[in-house]
C-alpha cells in the first residue's frame, strides 16, 4: 500500500473534523501527519509488517500509529468510518467546488443545514448565503457558478484514485482459491485521465465467491445490483464498479468488449462483419461456431487486426496505423532516464537537493533538474535572482559530492500576467534548464494568454513550457489557449513541451501531446515532485504519453543526458 493512500485518508479525516467544527489542534495533528506520511520515503505499510515503531516519525503519536496499522493490515479505518456516518456524503461533495474548503462547508452544513450540492445551489439562488456573516454577494455568485463544474466532475474519478481502488480489489479477488483470471477493463485499463466507473472481469466456475468477496470488501459501501454474472457496487469514495464473471473461453472477448472504448469497438465490430464474422462479448463467431474468444490476441487476430495497447483504443488513428502495419511502439516507464521538473525546500518542496537527488537515483534515474519556483509564487517561497543564484551554487556544490546522477540547475519561471518573465534574461541565461509556466491569471482572455505564452516561447533562454494549460482536473479549467498557434511557435523556436505527470494535471493532455509529436516537438514527461515520493506519479505521465501514441524517440527524457542536451536551444 502506498503512503499516499494513507495520507489521503488522514486528509479526509481532517476535512471531516473541520466540517464538524472539531478542536483545531486535533485537525492540525491529522494534517501534519498526512504531510509527514506522504513525504516519507519508507513505505509505512512495510514498516507495519516489520513491526517497527511508527511513533519515530514527527507528528505520529500512539493513536495515529494504531490507525495506520489498522489501515494497512485490515484495509479499514474505523475513525474515518465513524465520522463519515455522522456527515452526509453530499456535504463532502461541496469540497469539490473551486474556492470552497472545509471551513465554508462547515458553515453551510452547521448553520444552514445544507446537505448536498443541490441544497447549496438552492440556497445560493435564494440569496441565503450572502446573508451569512463573512459571505458577500460576490462569493455567493462565484459559488453558484462553480457548483456546475463540481456537479459535472463529481461523477468521474481521477485515474490515480480509480487505479488505486481497482488494483486493491483485483489483488483481493486474485487471492480467492476458486478464482481463475481477474483483470481491470474499461477506461481505467485505457488509462484515461478520469474514469466514470470501474469495470472488472473475472473467470470463475461459480460467480458466488467473487461476488461475496466484493460485497464484503472494505472499499465497498453497498451492493447496488447483483445478478447471475454481473454485480454493481458503490465504493466508499462514491465511485461505482461493475464486476462481470465470464467463462474462460470468453475472457479475451469480454476483455476486448469491456475495455472499449465504445468508439473503438464500433469499428472492430464492423471489420468483423465485413469478414462475415460476428463479434460480441462472448467471442468471434462464424455462423454459430466460436472461432476465437479465449484471449484478446486471438480475437483481434481472427478479425485480421493486431492487438492494440489499450491506451490507443479510442478510434483516433489506431486503425490507420494498423492498416499500414505501423502501430507505434509506445514509450514505457523503463525508458525514462531523467526527470526535469521538481522542487526542494528552497521553495515549496519537502526535501533537500541532496535528498531529491538520492531518491531519484534510487529510482534508477540518471539525471534530474532542480526547478524551484520563481519569486511571483510568493506563497511557495519563490526565488528571486539573488536567492536563485545561491541555490544554484548549492546545487553545483552538491553535485560534486553525489555520484551516479547528474543534477541540472533549473528554474520553473512564471510568465507574469503582463506577459513578461518573472526573472530577467541574464539570470535565465545562467540556467541549465528553464521551464516557463502560467500560474496566475489563468482566466485572462485568450489573446492575453497567447501573448504570455508567445513571450515565453520566443525567449532565447526558455527550454520548455510546463503544465501548459494550468488545468486541475475536476477542479479548474485550463487557460484559453490556441494550441495550433502555440505548438507551431514552439516547433519554430525549438521549445519543448511538458507532459506534467501529476494525476490532477496530466497537462499536456493526450490530444495536444499527439499534436505536438506531429510537429516534431520533443516531449518531456516530468513528475513536478515536491517530495521524495513525488516520483511515483511518473507512470501516469507515461500513460498519458502512450495515449498520445508517443514512442521512446518522441520523449526527450528517454535519452542519455548527452543526447538530451543536443535538443536544447543553446546547443
Ligand atoms: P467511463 O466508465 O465513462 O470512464 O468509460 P468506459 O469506457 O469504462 O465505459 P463503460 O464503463 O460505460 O463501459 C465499459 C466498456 O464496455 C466500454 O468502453 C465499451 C463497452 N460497452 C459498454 N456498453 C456498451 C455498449 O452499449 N455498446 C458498446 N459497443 N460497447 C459498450
Ligand atoms: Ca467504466
Ligand atoms: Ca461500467
Amino acid at each position: 500500500m502506498k503512503n499516499e493512500f494513507i495520507a489521503v485518508q488522514f486528509e479526509l479525516l481532517a476535512d471531516l473534523l473541520e466540517i464538524q467544527g472539531a478542536n483545531p489542534f486535533r485537525i492540525r495533528a491529522y494534517r501534519n501527519a498526512a504531510r509527514t506520511i506522504s513525504s516519507t520515503s519508507e513505505s509505512l505499510s512495510d514498516l507495519v509488517i516489520e513491526k517497527q515503531d511508527l511513533t519515530q516519525f514527527a507528528g505520529i503519536g500512539k493513536d495515529l500509529a494504531k490507525q495506520i496499522e489498522e489501515i494497512t493490515t485490515k484495509g479499514q479505518h474505523s475513525a474515518l468510518e465513524e465520522l463519515r456516518k455522522q456527515i452526509p456524503g453530499g456535504v463532502l461533495d461541496m469540497l469539490r467546488i473551486p474556492g470552497v474548503g472545509p471551513k465554508k462547508v462547515s458553515v453551510f452544513f452547521n448553520e444552514l443545514g445544507l446537505k448536498s450540492l443541490e441544497d447549496l445551489k438552492a440556497a445560493c439562488e435564494a440569496g441565503r448565503l450572502s446573508k451569512l456573516k463573512g459571505f458577500g454577494k460576490k462569493t455567493e455568485e462565484s459559488i453558484l457558478a462553480n457548483i456546475a463544474m463540481a456537479t459535472e466532475h463529481s461523477q468521474r474519478a481521477s485515474i490515480s484514485d480509480a487505479r488505486a481502488a481497482a488494483e486493491l480489489i483485483v489483488e483481493d479477488l486474485q487471492k480467492l482459491k476458486e478464482i481463475g483470471q481477474v483483470a481491470v477493463a474499461g477506461s481505467c485499463r485505457r488509462r484515461k485521465e478520469t474514469c466514470g466507473d470501474l469495470d472488472i472481469l473475472a473467470t470463475c466456475s461459480d460467480s458466488g465467491p467473487p461476488m461475496d468477496c466484493l460485497a464484503a470488501h472494505p472499499l465497498v459501501d453497498s451492493v447496488l445490483q447483483r445478478g447471475e454474472t454481473k454485480q454493481r457496487v458503490r465504493l466508499k469514495t462514491g465511485m461505482e464498479l461493475d464486476l462481470r464473471v465470464v467463462p474462460e473461453e470468453s475472457f479475451g472477448a469480454a476483455m476486448q468488449y469491456f475495455t472499449g472504448s465504445k468508439e473503438h469497438n464500433v469499428v472492430v465490430r464492423q471489420r468483423a462483419k465485413d469478414l462475415g464474422l460476428k463479434l460480441n462479448e462472448y467471442g468471434v463467431f462464424r455462423y454459430d461456431v466460436q472461432v476465437a474468444g479465449r484471449t484478446e490476441e486471438d480475437v483481434y487476430a481472427a478479425i485480421g487486426l493486431p492487438w492494440f495497447p489499450p491506451e490507443l483504443r479510442e478510434n483516433r488513428r489506431e486503425f490507420e496505423w494498423a492498416d499500414a502495419g505501423k502501430l507505434p511502439e509506445l514509450v514505457t516507464i523503463a525508458d525514462i532516464k531523467g526527470d526535469l521538473h521538481m522542487h526542494t525546500t528552497a521553495s515549496d518542496g519537502a526535501a533537500t537537493i541532496e535528498q531529491m537527488a538520492i531518491a531519484a537515483r534510487e529510482r534508477g534515474l540518471k539525471y534530474i533538474a532542480i526547478t524551484d519556483h520563481s519569486k511571483r509564487v510568493s506563497m511557495a517561497n519563490g526565488l528571486d535572482a539573488n536567492r536563485l543564484r545561491k541555490h544554484w551554487d548549492d546545487i553545483r556544490r552538491i553535485r560534486e559530492t553525489i555520484s551516479g546522477i547528474e543534477i541540472l540547475c533549473g528554474i520553473e519561471c512564471d510568465i507574469l500576467e503582463d506577459a513578461t518573465m518573472d526573472l530577467p534574461d541574464d539570470v535565465l541565461a545562467e540556467a541549465d534548464w528553464v521551464i516557463a509556466v502560467l500560474h496566475y491569471g489563468l482566466k485572462q482572455p485568450g489573446d492575453q494568454i497567447m501573448k504570455r505564452l508567445m513571450t515565453a516561447v520566443t525567449n532565447p533562454h526558455v527550454d520548455i513550457i510546463g503544465h501548459c494549460s494550468g488545468r486541475m482536473i475536476g477542479r479548474r479549467e485550463g487557460a484559453d489557449i490556441n494550441f495550433s498557434e502555440l505548438l507551431k511557435a514552439a516547433a519554430d523556436n525549438q521549445v519543448m513541451m511538458e507532459i506534467n505527470a501529476h494525476p490532477s494535471r496530466l497537462d499536456l493532455d493526450d490530444i495536444h501531446a499527439a499534436a505536438a509529436k506531429d510537429l516534431g516537438i520533443p516531449i518531456v514527461i516530468s513528475t513536478d515532485s515536491h517530495s521524495v515520493n513525488g516520483f511515483e506519479v511518473l507512470e501516469y505521465g507515461v500513460d498519458q504519453a502512450r495515449r498520445a501514441g508517443l514512442t521512446k524517440d518522441d520523449v526527450a527524457n528517454t535519452r542519455t543526458l548527452k543526447e538530451f542536451r543536443k535538443l536544447l536551444k543553446s546547443s
